[in-house]
């Protein structure tokens, strides 16, 4: 289909074109009204014990959150041989966990959004009946707990009872789960007393699909070959089954605080987005935050606890992952990171690309599919230069470095680390202001070896919506799936919107319509991973990465006047002006540096095309604002 088929569209594009000024831009398909989700308030005694009736536990324990529970949990996994202590000298307050192996990264392919209308899903989406869903999780969950306990762990998203907070209540058979959500949530059982006084909640039901036949002995990680990962966004439920990893199984995660979250933002006014905060000073003491969306493995944590190389910047720590974001009364944008702690990709991670993590996972910290020392420590791919002599690795077998010349990695490329936000050295003294921080720039990347710059800045907002609606990249391991394959990871939302991603984008530029004049964020995109001819990194990345922030910084101060612009137009958006980036003392060649803003112009018009065929798949949901910004982006590439 040609992106003119549609004469309503044609029209409308043509006009726009020629008028950028217009402001009568139709929002596109607005669903809020059909999609608006009527949640009665229910009852938690009552749905604790219609779970339990369903799973059949052994015993039922109700979570508190404290010290002491987390102790006799970890006590218990230890016993049980699914948590390996590590040695209290070097890594105090720590252990290993190692996953079954087939158990390791989210799974996008049995993740479902269980809308009314499968429209509501999209086709980014696998969607599925809601009744048919529940009738056949009824039949899975059907005794998945027998022989377990059933832990029910009240837990709050953002600080508890704060305006931008949301609460829920995890039910799991998995102790692992529950020491998990103590350190990436608030558990507390003040958030009973919010449900009890009328706050709405959301249920989320785990197991992981393993129940224990009488005097069965358990495994150290049990898990089950058939997963669901279930969303319904309008009855904002949650159920997850066969699978104890991370974003499949601490469902405050990427099931309630992206999934269900990104569908109350749509219906209530805000947004729920798999974003980094970050607060950065400047030499002269200005204080801005930025918030940026890379898709998973591709540098959020990374640049949440960026170390600057140049003088007199700081930058510091609010959140690595997600970011929910409400207009505030003076109009602009403030953002909450919801959770508590980190659940990081350990390896790539060391001294030399982030000492702040280093430093943040030195004790207390759960460390899942990650290689063990001899002298009971962890270790991994890129923690140090060179690796130890011998090692036990993620599954548990002897390792030599010439396991790894052969091309097995003593660490699962996709292991992580479980740690505490308040570790952190960095860590923002606002991280948990519960009203949140203004938000003064959003940054979109992805992992792109070809075609997009390190930098550009958006001309606008609805190019800026444009920008992040087109994002793609290369796969990681963070999910399952084919490495390096190149895919459309729309605001690097893909495995994580909760309804129709154009819809998502719609609600973009309307937020950009709630938002103050001189107080909306300023959109950027970059890309630290764009290769030379040799297949190298162009740019070194990680701490150097302030350069790119002190130019971005630069550019919302020009929006407000307090300085120059220091850019020129580009076909893709504002390129930082020659000089305008602070390369002293970096050894880039004037070749590498024309490479990394390099528009190639046949190479764009091709990803014009793919484009085209990309929100030809939404049909007419995608905002005609979009058709617009990609008209303009051909044009610009003609002239
Ligand atoms: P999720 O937790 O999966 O959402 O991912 P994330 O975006 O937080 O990923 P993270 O920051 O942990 O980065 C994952 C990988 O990207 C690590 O292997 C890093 O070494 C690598 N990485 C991060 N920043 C840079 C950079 O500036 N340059 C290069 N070349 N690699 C980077
Ligand atoms: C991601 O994949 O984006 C993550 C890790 O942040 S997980 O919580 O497993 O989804
Ligand atoms: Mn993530």
């Amino acid at each position: 289909m040609s992106m003119l088929a549609n004469p309503r569209r044609t029209r409308l594009v043509a006009e726009l074109v020629e008028s950028p000024e217009a402001t009568t831009y139709e929002t596109g398909a607005a669903p809020r009204e059909a999609t608006r989700s009527a949640v009665g308030q229910r009852d938690v005694r009552a749905w604790v014990e219609s779970v339990a009736a369903l799973t059949r536990p052994s015993e039922i324990v109700w979570c508190d959150g404290s010290a002491d529970e987390k102790q006799r949990l970890i006590a218990q996994m230890v016993e049980a041989g699914t948590l390996v202590p590590l040695n209290p000298e070097l890594r105090p307050g720590s252990y290993l966990a190692r996953s079954n192996p087939s158990d390791v990264a989210r799974v996008e392919s049995r993740t479902f959004i269980c809308s009314e209308r499968e429209d509501d899903a999209g086709p980014t989406n696998n969607w599925r009946e809601p009744a048919a869903m529940r009738t056949e999780l009824q039949g899975v969950f059907e005794g998945s707990m027998e022989g377990r306990t059933m832990y029910v762990v009240p837990f709050s998203m953002g600080p508890v009872g704060g305006p931008i907070s949301q609460v829920g209540v995890e039910i799991t058979d998995s102790p692992y789960v529950v020491v998990s959500m103590h350190v990436m949530t608030r558990v507390s059982p003040r958030v009973l007393e919010l449900i009890d006084g009328g706050q709405q909640w959301v249920p989320a039901v785990h197991t992981v699909g393993a129940p224990l036949a009488e005097g069965e002995a358990d495994v150290a990680w049990p898990c089950s070959d058939t997963k669901y990962i279930v969303q319904f966004p309008e009855s904002r439920e949650i159920w997850s089954y066969g699978s104890g990893y991370g974003g499949n199984a601490l469902l405050g995660k990427k099931c309630f605080a992206l999934r269900i979250a990104s569908a109350m933002a749509r219906d209530e006014g805000w947004l729920a987005e798999h974003m980094l905060l970050i607060r950065a000073t400047s030499p002269v003491g200005r204080q801005y935050h930025l918030a940026a969306a890379f898709p998973s493995a591709c540098g959020k944590t990374n640049l949440a606890m960026l170390q600057p190389t140049i003088p007199g910047w700081k930058v510091e720590t609010l959140g690595d992952d997600i970011v929910w974001m409400r207009p505030g009364p003076d109009g602009s944008l403030r953002a909450i990171n919801p959770e508590a702690g980190f659940f990081g990709v350990a390896p790539g991670t060391g001294v030399d690309t982030n000492p702040t993590a280093v430093a943040t996972f030195s004790h207390d910290t759960i460390f899942t599919n990650v290689a063990l020392t001899d002298d009971g420590d962890v270790w991994w791919e890129g923690l140090t230069p060179e690796p130890p002599a011998h090692l036990v690795d993620w599954q548990g077998d002897d390792w030599t470095p010439a396991d790894g010349e052969a091309g097995r990695p003593a660490a699962h490329p996709n292991s992580r680390f479980t740690v505490a936000a308040a570790q952190c050295p960095t860590i923002a003294d606002t991280w948990e202001a519960p009203e949140g921080v203004p938000v003064d720039a959003i940054i979109f990347g992805g992992r792109r070896a070809t075609n997009v710059p390190l930098v550009a800045q958006s001309y606008d907002w609805e190019h800026g919506v444009f920008m992040g609606a087109t994002i793609s990249s290369e796969r990681t391991a963070a999910a399952e799936g084919a490495l390096g394959e190149l895919r459309r990871d729309p605001f690097a939302m893909l495995p994580f919107c909760g309804y129709n991603m154009a819809d998502h984008w719609a609600h973009w530029l309307h937020m950009g319509e709630v938002l103050r004049d001189g107080r909306r964020p300023h959109i950027f995109q970059v890309n630290w991973f764009r290769r030379g001819e040799d297949g190298s990194f162009l740019w070194p990345g990680f701490g150097e990465n302030s350069r790119v922030v002190e130019w971005i910084v630069g550019q919302v101060e020009a929006e407000r006047g307090l300085r120059p612009d220091a850019s020129y137009g580009s076909p893709v958006g504002r390129l930082p002006r020659p000089g305008a980036l602070n390369l002293d003392g970096l050894d880039l060649t004037e070749r590498d540096l024309e490479a990394l803003f390099d528009v190639p112009t046949e190479p764009w018009f091709a990803e014009a095309d793919l484009t085209r065929d990309f929100f030809d798949q939404f049909g007419d949901r995608v905002p005609d604002q979009l058709w617009v910004q990609l008209a303009r982006l051909r044009d610009r590439l003609k002239h």
